[in-house]
């Protein structure tokens, strides 16, 4: 079997169900490594003065040989706080008002990227297959092109691919599809995003393909959770001690429940404006509802993320400020990182699961809170049409998340569904869920992969 060769921004060690954080797709991850050996490289998530003079460092984690890299100061500054997170990521999520232009990002964007491929070019075999993940590491096969590596090389790119119209206003456009060709297979979660990179290409820049001479193969490998772990996360006590705190805390309550990482594309201020729109039209449900949102810090050095932070602050106070009484408390809003084993304890407590993001590629959360759901008396998912995960999950409740009415309607509706209703709707979205899990997910990247030019 050929090795395999994962590249992502952050290598993530081993975890277990008390950990926090995105489990499903380090474990897919290195589950694919087992089976077909080889390595995982990336950055350590440490900074170092001497950085650029290190050699990288490899360790044996779990069975698993990694090779990680740091950056300087400036290093994470251009590339990831910088270029990754404030030009790309608002790009990709469709937030030109949030984009930062600035040619020494993108020259520092483009130099981690040549020096990770300088560090990576001398460990690949010519048989090896090469996996890069996400926006951070767009330029990595061109740079292991230009030194000689000739392995099939295939990107995965989670977040959504946007508009013709939207990707033009990067200034670097051209050359970034122009990277993205020099992979034999391009990934997306959906069919929306496969086609917005293929219109791309035809429109604007035809020219691109013929100049590089390369075609690369596009495919929609829509990402599950690893169904099965998650499953054995929600059976342990910590799993049924979190869902008995947040029962007792609600004390004959329904519960709504919101859990995502802080950032802007996850549509939380919608959300609680939607959720403050429900309580305006519907003053019987007052004292009868808590909703519970727990959104965890990230990308905290980006001054987007602190308006966002600041702003929701503000809204959930004024909304329990408008609303509360000194005995309830319409909104929970929570920082905190969760466990994992905890977190599947909520999902299970909670009567609806609110996942409304303004768009975003997938959204795995949505998949977690089917999976955690009681099978003889589910609970319902309202989902954004603008997650990813909206084109598989077609029997949630989907609502455009810019609306608070919309929103507030579906809550309405959530809350009073026939029992009969919810279990014909969640057993169809459990079945997608086990079927179309992370393990179906990598292997039918790799196996494209390999067939690939
Ligand atoms: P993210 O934007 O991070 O990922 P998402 O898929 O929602 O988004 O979440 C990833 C994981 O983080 C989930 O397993 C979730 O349980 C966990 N998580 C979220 N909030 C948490 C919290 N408050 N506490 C603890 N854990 C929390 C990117 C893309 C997505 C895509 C994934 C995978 O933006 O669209 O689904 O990659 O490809």
């Amino acid at each position: 079997m050929t090795r395999l060769i994962v590249v992502s921004n952050r290598v993530s060690a081993p975890t277990d169900a008390a950990a926090p954080s995105s489990g499903g797709l380090a474990m897919a991850l290195r589950a694919a490594l087992q089976d077909h050996g080889g390595l995982w490289f990336g950055w350590s998530g440490e900074t170092s003065e001497h950085a650029q003079s290190e050699p990288p460092k490899t360790r044996t984690v779990g069975g698993i040989q990694t090779v990680t890299a740091a950056l300087t100061e400036h290093e994470l500054e251009t590339y990831y706080n910088g270029y990754a997170n404030r030009t790309l990521w608002p790009l990709l999520h469709q937030r030109l008002d949030l984009m930062a232009s600035d040619r020494e990002l993108a020259k520092g964007y483009l130099a981690v990227n040549a020096r990770f491929a300088a560090l990576l070019a001398p460990l690949i075999e010519p048989d090896d297959q090469v996996w890069v993940h996400d926006y951070h590491l767009i330029p990595l096969a061109s740079e292991l092109r230009k030194l000689g590596v000739t392995c099939r090389i295939g990107f995965f790119l989670h977040t959504p691919w946007p508009a013709h119209q939207i990707f033009r206003a990067l200034p670097e456009h051209r050359a970034r599809a122009r990277e993205l060709l020099a992979y034999d297979l391009i990934g997306f979660q959906t069919e929306e995003w496969r086609r917005a990179f293929e219109d791309y290409l035809a429109r604007d820049d035809a020219e691109i393909a013929a100049e590089t001479g390369r075609q690369p193969r596009t495919g929609v490998y829509p990402i599950g959770i690893d169904a099965e772990a998650f499953a054995k996360a929600l059976e342990t006590t910590a799993a049924g001690r979190a869902h008995d705190r947040l029962m007792a805390s609600c004390a004959f309550r329904k519960v709504l429940l919101g859990v995502d990482r802080l950032d802007y594309s996850k549509g939380l201020e919608d959300r609680l404006r939607g959720f403050e729109q429900f309580l305006a039209d519907n003053p019987d449900q007052h004292r009868r509802v808590t909703f519970v949102q727990i959104a965890n810090l990230s990308r905290e050095q980006v001054e987007s993320y602190q308006q966002i932070r600041a702003r929701l602050d503000a809204l959930a106070g004024h909304i329990n400020g408008a609303y509360a009484d000194f005995d309830w408390s319409p909104v929970r809003y929570v920082n905190r990182e969760h466990r994992r084993d905890h977190l599947a304890g909520l999902y299970r407590a909670a009567h609806v699961g609110l996942v409304t993001p303004l768009i975003d590629g997938m959204n795995l959360v949505a998949k977690e809170y089917v999976a955690a759901q009681n099978p003889d008396d589910p609970g319902v998912l309202i989902l954004s049409r603008f997650a990813g995960a909206a084109e598989q999950m077609k029997d949630a409740l989907l609502i455009n998340p810019y609306s608070a009415d919309e929103l507030a309607d579906a809550i309405r509706r959530a809350l009073a569904m026939p029992k009969q209703e919810r279990l014909k709707r969640w057993e169809t979205l459990a079945h997608g869920v086990r079927t179309d899990d992370v393990t179906a997910w990598r292997r039918s990247f790799l196996k494209d992969l390999s067939a690939s030019a």
